[in-house]
């Protein structure tokens, strides 16, 4: 396994729709090993693939609070099959877009069909801030950041911040 690096705003790359899996095999898994590593290392519930620069549609979770225990989940070409008409909002934060938080109305619950770790095909009924997260990491996978739910305002005094981060902690 090896943490990778996470690609923060503003990057192109994170506006890319990301491309389906042909199927999961081994290259698939070591990848998604290594997006859990790199997960945990920066102490994320979730990462989608493009945040380490891998336009593929596959996400890794962990929202489980308990200090050491582990429990990781694999979403590979994960589709929204249905999404409760109620909201619920959550304080939100992305690795992409560090230190910044805001709260973000979405779908209370949703249903979600994928292919597991070893390419099985799934049906998840979630809901609370698994539902959240999956809607988050599947918006990854079509170039969206939670910060686009802003306003213009917000959201370009983010970027500007993050751009002026970035151009102070660039190696000379
Ligand atoms: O670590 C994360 N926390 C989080 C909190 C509320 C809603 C979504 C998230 S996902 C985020 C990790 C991340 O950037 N995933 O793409
Ligand atoms: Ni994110």
């Amino acid at each position: 396994m090896a943490i990778r690096t996470i690609i923060t705003e503003p990057n192109k790359l994170l506006r890319q729709v990301s491309k389906p899996v042909n199927q999961v095999g081994k290259e698939e898994q070591k990848l998604m090993k290594d997006m859990l590593e790199t997960m945990y290392a920066a102490n994320g519930i979730g990462l989608a693939a493009i945040q380490v620069g891998i336009p593929q549609r596959i996400i890794v979770m962990d929202i489980c609070k308990e200090e050491n225990k582990k429990e990781p989940r694999y979403f590979v070409n994960p589709i929204i099959k249905n999404k409760d008409p109620l909201k619920a909002t959550y304080e939100e934060g992305c690795l992409s877009v560090p230190n910044q938080f805001a709260d973000i109305d979405r779908p209370s619950k949703c249903e979600v069909e994928y292919l597991d770790y070893n390419g099985q095909k799934q049906l998840l009924k979630a809901e609370g801030l698994l539902a959240t997260c999956i809607q988050h990491e599947m918006d990854h996978l079509e170039g969206i950041l939670f910060i686009d739910y802003l306003s213009k305002l917000k959201k370009s005094m983010i970027i500007k911040k993050l751009s002026k981060l970035k151009s102070s902690t660039a190696e000379v």
